[in-house]
């Protein structure tokens, strides 16, 4: 058990219960002409993470711990997408509409693909998921049973989409969760900083956060 000085207060870290969820750091949302950008989003705010997300990725990898990286991503006949989702927000291309990296959020296109910086390593998981959710619809909570994982830390995008959504939905699963405050992004800094302090409000309401450097540390091969 190694202490992590995380907010609002110390996250007692075991490694070997514990998983990283790297979430949705692909192609479409971070690069021009994906999805992110078809919203109307600077995908810069999102881009400038690679290198944090890649050292916390790192640490991880050094110290085993289980890694998890998700895609949110549709099949090609679109059958798991509401037209609800599709419809919504009126963007300059919808799910499932050809772009320059491939149909837009569609599994197995250019850019559903995680960014080459962060791409998963044999032996390492990837789920794809229809939802903003990580558990909705996938084999997450089987898998993380499996491994007998009551731990997690989160990286990735966009902080008060898909990484908040699956830390609540972690949550109320019972697991401990830990949020790299400087791993995760949103196109709108003010959401991300009010996902922060909601996520730690009430004491640890929804979970904990700490910077980087703190998780790396905590995460040496010794442990
Ligand atoms: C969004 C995500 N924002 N990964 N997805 O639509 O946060």
């Amino acid at each position: 058990m190694n202490m992590i000085a995380a907010e609002p207060f110390d996250f007692p870290l075991d490694p070997a219960c514990a998983a990283l969820i790297i979430i949705d750091m692909q192609r479409d949302f971070l690069e021009p002409g994906g999805f992110g950008a078809a919203l109307g989003n600077d995908v810069s705010l999102v881009q400038a993470i690679v290198p944090t997300v890649r050292a916390l990725l790192d640490a991880a990898r050094a110290c085993g711990l289980t890694i998890i990286h998700t895609r949110e991503c549709h099949r090609p006949d679109l059958s798991d997408c509401p037209s609800a989702k599709r419809d919504r927000g009126n963007p300059a291309l919808r799910i499932g509409d050809p772009g320059p990296m491939g149909r837009i959020l569609i599994a197995g296109e250019p850019g559903a693909e995680i960014v080459p910086e962060l791409a998963a390593l044999p032996g390492e998981h990837v789920i794809d998921k229809p939802g903003k959710g990580a558990f909705y619809a996938t084999g997450l909570g089987d898998l993380l049973a499996e491994g007998g994982i009551t731990q997690l830390i989160f990286a990735g995008v966009t902080t008060e989409v898909c990484v908040q959504t699956t830390m609540r939905e972690a949550n109320d699963r019972g697991f401990d969760c830990l949020l790299a405050e400087d791993a995760t992004a949103s196109y709108f800094p003010e959401f991300r900083r009010a996902t922060l302090e909601m996520i730690r409000a009430q004491g640890a309401i929804v979970g904990w956060t700490a910077p980087v450097e703190l998780i790396a540390s905590a995460l040496k091969p010794e442990f």
